[in-house]
């Protein structure tokens, strides 16, 4: 498949059509459906590297796969052991996502770089560009293994995860061709490493509201994930006298809802009950058990707790009144992350030079600056998306806001003083 040619020159307005161009190739390696569908270690994942590999070497990077699944395009300073800036986002997307969700965090940067080298500038630090194989966690119950694998945090266990399929991350990657026993080896030095950054699109509606195009993020939220599995009993739909049953669906029903009024009446705290599975799923037979996952938020560990707490004394009561068998498993957690204040004034000031008025704002997303964090400091550039909708295949951006996300980065790249990062 031939890919999109670069513009000949990287003139106002050319830059935010040939980023979009690039998105919409980008999207096309999906699964069949509506949006984006691309999963870690999918066949879309494998099928779209050689488009971000070529991005890469337009920007002038050398790519690499690494053992945790990641796409790494790296500059000659930074293959030469230079203090190296990070940048990039995650490959991988929901199921029937938004092209701009992660994907838009790998092209900005490497445009910006391949802008930069068509005007014959170099930088004189290292800069590295990652495809992270899997923020979303979507195929798997745990997430972020691509970034932690960066920052050296990845525990063993996580790749003990299992898919629907029962097929674990180790093995994922295994068939994907990279060998998971490489990647403690990937752990970045703090002390060489000057940063991350994230381009990322808002997900949110304050960006419209402010008629900005662009935001400096100041926070990250904390996240923690759980697996909740009901056990009943099966039975006969037409035969089963209704009183006794031990319905696990109509149990997990009534738990999803005191799930519900936990996330409605605490303070600070949001989150969803995203996935539901019914065993044995047939139209006339008392579910046997259901499992579904519970997802709490807050950029306060206490807050999640709090509410974690209340959920777990909801749930036992329900199981123990309708005569079910109840476990909750934590499957992931994820404290809230601080943004650098040389990094968001370093974006300030490039905002400021390529005359983009901005705000700083939280983000109630989580991003791979979540694990990041652990190795170096992280910053984040929110751009406007249109409705602040995402995680839905009508995410959208304007090419004027992707050209301003470029022209922040380009004069981020060229302001930074790698003797005044930290
Ligand atoms: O779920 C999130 O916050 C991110 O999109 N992975
Ligand atoms: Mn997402
Ligand atoms: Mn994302």
């Amino acid at each position: 498949m031939s890919h999109q040619a670069p513009p000949t020159t990287f003139s106002e307005g050319q830059i935010g059509h040939y980023l979009l161009s690039c998105l919409d190739e980008a999207a096309r390696y999906s699964q069949p459906g509506p949006g984006v569908t691309r999963l870690f270690c999918s066949p879309e994942h494998r099928q779209v590297l050689p488009l971000i590999e070529q991005w890469m070497q337009r920007a002038g990077l050398t790519p690499e796969l690494d053992a945790a699944g990641n796409l790494v395009g790296r500059c000659p300073n930074a293959q030469a052991g230079k203090p190296t800036l990070i940048m990039g986002s995650h490959q991988d997307s929901v199921v029937e996502g938004g092209k701009y969700d992660g994907m838009l965090g790998i092209a900005v940067p490497l445009i910006a770089l391949e802008a930069l080298r068509h005007e014959g500038i170099t930088l004189p630090y290292g800069v590295e560009v990652v495809a992270f194989g899997d923020e979303e966690g979507v195929r798997f119950p745990t997430t972020l293994v691509g970034s932690r694998a960066l920052a050296g945090t990845v525990d063993p266990q996580q790749l003990e995860a299992r898919d629907a399929q029962g097929i674990t991350l180790k093995e994922a990657l295994r068939s994907f061709g990279t060998e998971p026993d490489g990647i403690p080896a990937l752990a970045r030095k703090p002390a060489n490493t000057l940063g991350f950054v994230e381009v990322h699109i808002e997900q949110g509606p304050r960006l419209e509201q402010r008629d900005h195009a662009v935001g400096i993020v100041t926070a990250l939220t904390g996240i923690e994930r759980h697996q909740v599995t009901v056990s009943g009993k099966a039975g006969h739909a037409g035969t089963t006298p209704m009183p006794g049953r031990h319905d696990a669906l109509v149990g997990a029903a009534e738990m999803v809802l005191a799930v519900d009024n936990v996330l409605q009446t605490t303070q600070a705290l949001v989150g969803v009950v995203g996935q539901l599975d019914v065993r044995p799923n047939a139209v006339n037979v008392i579910p046997a058990s259901v499992t579904f996952t519970i997802e709490l938020r807050s950029p306060q560990s206490e807050t999640r707790q709090q509410g974690r707490e209340a959920v777990q004394v909801a749930l036992k009561e329900i199981a123990e009144r309708r005569g079910l068998s109840l476990s909750m498993d934590n499957s992931y957690r994820a404290d809230g992350a601080r943004c650098a204040e040389w990094i968001m004034q370093g974006l300030e000031q490039a905002c400021a030079n390529v005359q983009q008025p901005t705000e700083r704002m939280f983000s109630g997303a989580g991003h791979d600056g979540l694990a990041m964090q652990d190795v170096t400091d992280i910053g984040m550039l929110f751009v406007r998306c249109k409705e602040g909708l995402s995680h839905h295949p009508d995410e959208s951006i304007s090419a004027d806001d992707g050209e301003a996300a470029v022209r922040v980065m380009m004069a981020f790249l060229q302001q930074l003083d790698p003797a005044k990062c930290r």
